[in-house]
């Protein structure tokens, strides 16, 4: 409720841009007293928002706390293409859609689009990814590896060590990976990664790695149906986190691993791969398109399928699904 006060808030001073509301307009918009206006205002203060109140006219929001710029992002980064080439979006219905365009429209290697917030965020298999305001990492990098489609996969994993990696390192936290695109803090999911391909035969055009990663969500900026399975570095950490920083260790973790695996293959990548995974060695359920699989997870392949051996002895591959563990 008061978390939803504050996004109404937030969302009346948008739409008024330079303009002024006053308290009444503010009170009589949200539904609530002229009073709870004023606490609310005060409390956005306290997170960080600029807030100018002229007499007669009302309030305007001078500046956000931690809106991510490019620029902001650019000062100080460190890689050599990753995040040279940044797209960034007040408002999207989906960073992956402005991915897929700009790649073919030949966007460099390591262009990433950047959104504050996205009306359609999305999950594998079309599944809603929720995306507020602010709060989170929305964004689409573009690689254009020179490696057969069979390994475009491995890039998923890569991506999930890039990330357990740069959160380690940022907040200090124990981020583990849930095979194959789940990255969990105390079982929680604190990030999701959506890999897709633009191909044509067997070369890849472009892969275009979706990371949407929740940073300074409280437990009630998500929904219902999130609560219990979803968490953010906030909550766990108990303070604000930096995005534009933390924006700029990932790209940095994501490179390095990125020209490793050019190097060297996907090998040194599938030990620190399997360093973080925390299904490895249990019992597992997969579910697949077709069927569900139950057993013991033994590990990763070469090639980055997941490896489950069922109470027969039998060994089944599997290249995507749903685990639960
Ligand atoms: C994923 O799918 O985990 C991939 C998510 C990728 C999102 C990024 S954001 C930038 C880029 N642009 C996009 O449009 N997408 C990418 P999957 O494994 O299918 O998990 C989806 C499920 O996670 C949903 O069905 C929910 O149960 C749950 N979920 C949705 N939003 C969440 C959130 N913010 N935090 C944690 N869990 C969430």
């Amino acid at each position: 409720m008061q978390s939803q006060i504050r996004k109404e808030l937030i969302d009346a001073f948008t739409n008024a841009g330079e303009s002024y509301l006053s308290g009444q307009h503010l009170a009589e918009l949200i539904g609530c007293s002229r009073t709870a206006v004023w606490k609310h205002i005060e409390e956005l203060r306290k997170e960080g928002f600029e807030l100018e109140a002229v007499r007669k006219k009302g309030y305007r929001i001078l500046k956000t706390p931690e809106k991510i710029t490019a620029d902001e992002i650019r000062l100080g980064l460190k890689t050599k293409f990753i995040g040279k080439n940044i797209h960034y979006e007040e408002s999207v219905e989906s960073t992956q859609k402005i991915a897929h365009r700009v790649s073919y429209e030949d966007a460099p290697e390591g262009t990433v689009i950047i959104a504050e917030e996205q009306r359609s965020g999305r999950g594998r298999m079309d599944r809603k990814w929720h995306s507020p305001k602010y709060t989170g990492i929305w964004m689409s990098l573009i690689l254009r590896p020179n490696i057969p489609l069979s390994k475009a996969p491995q890039l998923t994993l890569l991506a999930a060590v890039a990330i357990v990696q740069a959160i380690e390192e940022h907040s200090d936290l124990t981020p583990e990976i849930k095979w194959p695109n789940d990255i969990l803090i105390n079982g929680k999911k604190v990030t999701g990664i959506l890999t897709e391909l633009q191909a044509e035969a067997d070369r890849i055009n472009s892969v275009i790695i979706g990371i949407g990663m929740n940073v300074n969500q409280t437990k009630e900026d998500f929904p219902d149906d999130l609560q219990e399975i979803a968490t953010s570095l906030t909550i766990e950490k108990g303070e604000t986190i930096s995005r534009a920083e933390l924006i700029r260790l990932i790209f940095f973790k994501l490179e390095t691993l990125y020209l490793l695996f050019l190097e060297k293959g996907f090998k040194p990548i599938k030990l620190l791969w399997e360093s973080y995974a925390i299904s490895i060695g249990k019992q597992i359920t997969a579910r697949t398109v077709l069927t569900t699989i139950v057993g013991k997870a033994m590990g990763i392949t070469e090639e980055g399928v997941l490896k489950i051996e069922d109470e027969n002895g039998v060994i089944h591959h599997v290249y995507s699904a749903d685990i639960e563990i």
